[in-house]
């Protein structure tokens, strides 16, 4: 006999409607003292509420990436090149981001 399992059946739903509404990964580089997406210097970004931002240093020196923005607070403390961390943002809104060591270092974030 073939019991009905509720969590299988639970698992295989949610597996099934993941995929189509899966959140997305996004890089967002440090490179010569600025955010940089795909080698270009930007100032501003959109991405999708619940997507990832992965903070990635390609500078011989460290960052450390903060924001003080009421929607998402986070210090992601200081990091050398080559490391990356992330962070995920649920709720739609303006993030000002910012670096701890290079002040002239901001970044506009709308997720929406
Ligand atoms: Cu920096």
């Amino acid at each position: 006999m073939v019991r009905f399992n509720m969590k299988k059946a639970i698992f295989l739903l949610l597996s099934a409607w993941l995929p189509a509404t899966q959140a997305a990964e996004i890089e967002l580089g440090q490179q010569k003292k600025s955010f940089v997406q795909n080698g270009q210097k930007i100032e501003r970004l959109k991405i999708k509420a619940g997507d990832t931002i992965r903070f990635k240093n390609y500078d011989p020196f460290f960052h450390n990436i903060f924001s003080l923005s009421t929607l998402k607070t986070f210090d992601l403390g200081s990091f050398p090149k080559g490391e990356s961390r992330t962070v995920t943002f649920d709720t739609k809104g303006t993030v000002d981001i910012e670096c701890a060591i290079h002040p002239q270092m901001q970044l506009k974030l709308e997720v929406e």
